[in-house]
């Protein structure tokens, strides 16, 4: 096992890293830019490197400097979290090259999944079944039209350097196709300094679901019941259950089964997430694949019984996935993810936190590096704290989170639980009637009245 790990990130995720790795023993490097010096995840490491100023560009992308930093403290891997250089396989290469252990799949894995559309055609190949929709790159309007009306409307365009929206344009009729297909490319062009643009068939009223699976280097794998994803607004997820009120027990097998298969297919180690659309008939859809630990982790973990970051370190550090294969579901958990950001606008809402209080309790886990009299810096994202919660039933584990919610007191800034408590007390929501529309509809309801 190791004995120091670099941590290549900050926020609540940092934390959770943290938390892990001294779980196991491990020493913890924590790196910070200049706006983060009073983070907590600066305060609670066992050592820190500043690694440069506030934009993330110069800090928490600066390879350069992280890998400096895991040099000079002699950190043996660097775990990098979610988002920032957690998908980066330029970064993992570099690690590798410097003799640190990069924490996460190959950088071939991450390459092949990292290009939209071809993570698309090579899961075909592991046949796992896809939107009907592009074999190819549509790099000229001519080929999309084409494409989009073999396809059949409405279609999807999509950014084949994205994920998880930037670059994401649905198109209802042919004479809207020119427009979003420029919009799409300029957006994508600007977000990933690449136009690249596939096509997919765009299905309304669907579940978005994903599978959380885990492989190590011997290809012993375990894939895991679904998190249901619906809740999106502007394509970020918001409010996340697992399981889906929408998943029989034989769609999941299915499911699982035909995940574990795909990872084999393609010789995946390390932990990764398969997002699926699921249609009216429960007929399931690979859309992209994710190499990273996510932000809703934790309700797998709730349910299943297990560390999945501690899993992730040890299957990196060579141990064998030691995951007992009787493992089973056991009750419910919903994750809410409390944003610093106005309710109403959705304008970020950074500042000072002049009073917190999270009231914990029994099946009520925080994940938040969040205190009082912490000044929330603007740079970052707005994910200030998740609340999870875990009963035995869907039902109990609503009220523990509605009550948890609205007992948490946050003053200084605006956050979005009054939307959270809205979607928990929604009729159709508590029916478990809801799918990737719901969420916009329920937004505009409110704001029209
Ligand atoms: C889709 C889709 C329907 N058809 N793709 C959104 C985030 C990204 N990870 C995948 N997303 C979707 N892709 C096809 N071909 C529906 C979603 C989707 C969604 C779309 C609009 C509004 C809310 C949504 C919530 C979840 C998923």
């Amino acid at each position: 096992m190791f004995s120091k790990l670099l941590i290549a990130n900050r926020g609540e995720i940092a934390l959770r890293i943290m938390r892990a790795a001294h779980e196991l023993g491990i020493k913890t490097v924590a790196v910070f830019s200049e706006a983060d010096k009073e983070s907590l995840h600066v305060l609670l490491a066992d050592e820190k490197i500043c690694i440069g100023p506030a934009k993330a560009i110069d800090s928490y992308l600066n390879i350069p400097n992280i890998i400096s930093a895991a040099l000079i403290t002699k950190a043996e891997a660097i775990h990098p979290g979610y988002g920032f250089l957690a998908e980066n396989p330029r970064f993992a290469e570099i690690c590798n090259q410097e003799g640190l252990v990069f924490i996460g799949p190959s950088a071939s894995n991450m390459r092949m999944m990292g290009d939209k559309n071809r993570a698309r055609q090579e899961m075909k190949k592991a046949k796992l079944p896809i939107l009907p929709g592009s074999d190819e790159i549509v790099n000229d309007f001519n080929s999309a039209a084409k494409t989009a009306k073999k396809t059949g409307f409405p279609i999807m365009l999509k950014a084949a350097a994205g994920g998880g929206g930037k670059g994401m344009r649905i198109v209802h009729s042919p004479s809207n196709l020119e427009e979003q297909y420029i919009i799409a490319q300029n957006e994508s062009n600007s977000a990933f300094g690449n136009p690249d643009l596939y096509i997919e068939k765009y299905i309304e009223n669907a579940r978005h679901i994903e599978i959380q699976v885990i492989r190590d280097g011997n290809g012993q794998v375990m894939a895991f019941g679904e998190r249901e994803c619906s809740l999106q607004r502007k394509h970020q997820k918001i409010l996340e259950e697992t399981p889906s009120t929408f998943i029989d027990e034989k769609t999941r097998k299915k499911i699982i089964r035909a995940v574990e298969t795909a990872t084999e297919y393609i010789d995946y180690h390390s932990l990764g997430t398969f997002e699926f659309l699921v249609d009216s008939r429960k007929n399931f859809y690979f859309m992209e694949a994710n190499t990273r630990i996510q932000v809703e982790h934790p309700i797998t973990e709730m349910v299943y019984g297990i560390d999945l970051i501690k899993e992730q370190i040890k299957i990196a550090a060579g141990e064998k996935l030691d995951l007992k294969n009787d493992l089973y579901l056991n009750g419910h958990s919903i994750e809410c993810r409390i944003n610093a950001e106005d309710p109403t606008s959705f304008a970020p809402s950074p500042g000072k936190i002049e009073f917190l209080v999270f009231p914990g309790g029994e099946g009520i886990r925080i994940d938040s590096a969040a205190y009082q009299g912490w000044n929330i810096p603007p740079f970052y994202d707005s994910l200030i704290a998740k609340v999870i919660s875990h009963a035995l039933t869907r039902e109990e584990a609503i009220r523990k989170i509605k009550t948890a919610l609205e007992m948490t007191t946050v003053v200084g800034i605006k956050t979005n639980i009054p939307l959270h408590l809205n979607i928990l007390s929604n009729s159709d929501f508590l029916k478990g009637k809801y799918d990737t529309q719901f969420l916009e509809r329920l937004i505009s309801k409110k704001t029209s009245r």
